[in-house]
Formats: structure tokens, sequence, C-alpha cells
């Protein structure tokens, strides 16, 4: 298992209720009382994939390997189709199983940077709160950046954030440089012998020119305390974006060398089914989901549990 110790897969599966009703309801629906799943049972489920937010290319590849699967008519029972389904979905996220963040990294580059990037609203403050917690109770050190000085409010939220989880907090005036913001706290982290560092920064949308070069910017100023940093440029995607997400992941790819994702409020969202599309297409792991509001509701992402809880009825 992971760093984190929260992972409880009824927390999961409650989190992806949605998204399972939307995908799984209708594909057990569709298979259930057929002896064998013909070629327009399978086609009903590749639509049904499609409707998932899954997208076409992932969902064209999924049910032709699992076609070559499962060629007799024999092989194709509904509890083959289900189980290669699963296989398929697996492997298209399994990937990112090996890029974790791991404790032997973070003790290796110490202090560990993490930035957090995205658009307005996406999560990227309180998955920091939930990230500070969680890495505090795997018993290291943590200090988080309030570098988003562009919204009113900001810092305080972030503050707040930074009490729940009891970690230090670095933080300037509303209107300073976020740069200066990140310098600071790293510096905090050199001079305090801390293990994880979290950077907060303002919603951008990716449009806005002069706000994704300041991306560009506070790394330039990190590297002048620390050549490696940052360890982790994580890029915080809102679960309910669907296709959109996709597009979130290529113009931040542009300015920013991402190392991971994190989908937020897959609680509330029947539309869980894009980080299939997103593995696929991007290759940029997904490291943590969202699963709720609360400190505790932020998960390691584990590709197989995650398939394991959308099938799990
Ligand atoms: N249900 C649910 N809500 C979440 C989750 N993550 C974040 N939220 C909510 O999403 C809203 C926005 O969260 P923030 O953390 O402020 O988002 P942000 O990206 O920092 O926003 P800006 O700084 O304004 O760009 C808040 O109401 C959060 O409670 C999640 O996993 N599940
Ligand atoms: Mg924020």
């Amino acid at each position: 298992m992971g760093l984190f110790k929260n992972f409880d897969f009824e927390r999961l599966k409650s989190g992806l209720t949605k998204t399972r009703d939307k995908i799984i309801n209708s594909i057990t629906e569709t298979i259930s009382g057929k002896a064998s799943i013909d070629e327009k049972t399978l086609d009903e489920i590749e639509e049904i994939l499609i409707s998932s937010d899954i997208g076409f290319d992932t969902v064209e590849k999924i049910i032709e390997d699992s076609r070559i699967k499962l060629k007799s008519n024999k092989d194709r029972s509904d509890l083959n189709i289900i189980q290669a389904l699963k296989n398929e979905l697996n492997s298209v996220l399994d990937f990112g199983n090996s890029q974790k963040i791991k404790l032997d990294c973070i003790d290796k580059f110490k202090p560990y940077v993490i930035l957090i990037v995205g658009i307005n609203g996406a999560g990227k403050t309180t998955t920091i709160g939930k990230l500070a917690y969680n890495f505090k109770n795997a018993g290291l050190k943590v200090i988080v950046g309030a570098a988003d000085t562009f919204r009113a409010a900001a810092n305080e939220q972030l503050e707040i954030w930074a009490k729940r989880a009891e970690v230090e907090i670095v933080q300037k005036g509303r209107g300073s440089d976020p740069s200066s913001v990140a310098y600071d706290v790293i510096d905090t982290a050199i001079k305090n012998n801390v293990d994880v560092v979290l950077i907060d920064t303002a919603g951008r949308l990716h449009n806005k020119v002069y706000l994704m070069a300041e991306l560009n910017k506070i790394k330039r100023v990190i590297q002048k305390l620390l050549p490696h940093a940052p360890n982790e440029t994580l890029l915080v995607i809102d679960g309910n974006t669907g296709q959109n997400a996709l597009v979130q992941v290529d113009e931040f790819s542009k300015v920013t060398d991402l190392t991971g994702l994190v989908i937020t409020k897959l609680d509330g969202t029947a539309k869980g089914g894009v980080i299939f599309q997103i593995c696929h297409k991007q290759k940029i792991p997904v490291k943590y989901i969202g699963v709720g509001e609360k400190i505790d509701d932020l998960q390691e992402f584990d590709a197989k549990q995650f398939v394991n809880a959308i099938f799990d009825n």
C-alpha cells in the first residue's frame, strides 16, 4: 500500500456511487439473463461506456481487446465479459502505479516540493489541506505556502486548512508576488528540516497567458534554492469537468511539467469515467482522488481498487 493510512474501500465505493450507477447498472441491465454476449450486446456495452465519459478511442480499445480475449461464444458469459472489462479498464490506469509519491523519494529529495496548479475552483486549496493532513499522519513534517496571492481571502482559507491539519503555513499579503511566497516557504522548509512543502497557487484559466507564465516564474525562483524542485507539479481537475479535463491537461502541460493529476469531487459526479480517458490519452498518472469535502476525503489513487469500486455492486 501507499503512504497514506486512510484507505477505505467502502468510502471509495460510496464516493463513486454516481459513476458506478451510470456505468455498471446499465451494463448489468444489458447483459443480465443472456447466456452468451453476442455482437449486438457488445455494441450496446460500447455505447454505455462511451456515454460514461470514458471517451470514444479509449472505449474502442477496451472493447476490441475484450473481443480478442473472448473469442469463442462459450467464453462470452456475463461473468467473463465483466472480468474482461475490468482487466482492460485496469490496464488503462495501471501505468501510474510505479510513479506514486513514496517515502523513499521524499527522504531522498527532502524537502520534497509539491506545486499545486489548476483552473479556478478545481479544489486546489482543499486538496492541499487534505494532503498536508495525510503526510503529517504518515509521520512527516509538512509546511504549506500560500502562493495564491490573487484571490481575496485565499490566505485565510489555506490558513484554516493548515490549522486543521496542524501544519505550519508561510504567507504574505494579498497582491504580493507568488514567487516570493514560494521562495520563502522553501527557505523556511530548508532551515527547519521540513519533509514536504505544499505550494498553493491561484486558479488560472489556461487562456490567460500572463498567469500561465507566472507558473514558470514560480518554478525558476524555487530552483534558485533547490535545483531539483518542484519534485511534483500536480494538476487538480474537478471530476465534474468531463471532456474539458483533456483540454486542461493539454494546456497546463504546455507551460509546466506535470507529474500527476488529482481528480476531485468524484463523490458528486457521474462523470468519473473521464479518468480512463485522461490516462489513456495523456499518460499522466492520477495520483490522488477527492471523494468528499472533509479532511479525510482524499485517497491515494490505486487503479485496481478504483476499478473494483466501480464494479462492486
Ligand atoms: N464534494 C467535494 N467537494 C470538494 C472536493 N474537493 C474540493 N471540493 C469543494 O470545491 C470547492 C472549491 O474548492 P477550493 O479548494 O477552494 O478550490 P480552488 O481550486 O482552491 O479554488 P480557487 O483558489 O478559487 O481557484 C469547495 O467548496 C470545496 O469544498 C471533493 O473531493 N469533493
Ligand atoms: Mg484556492
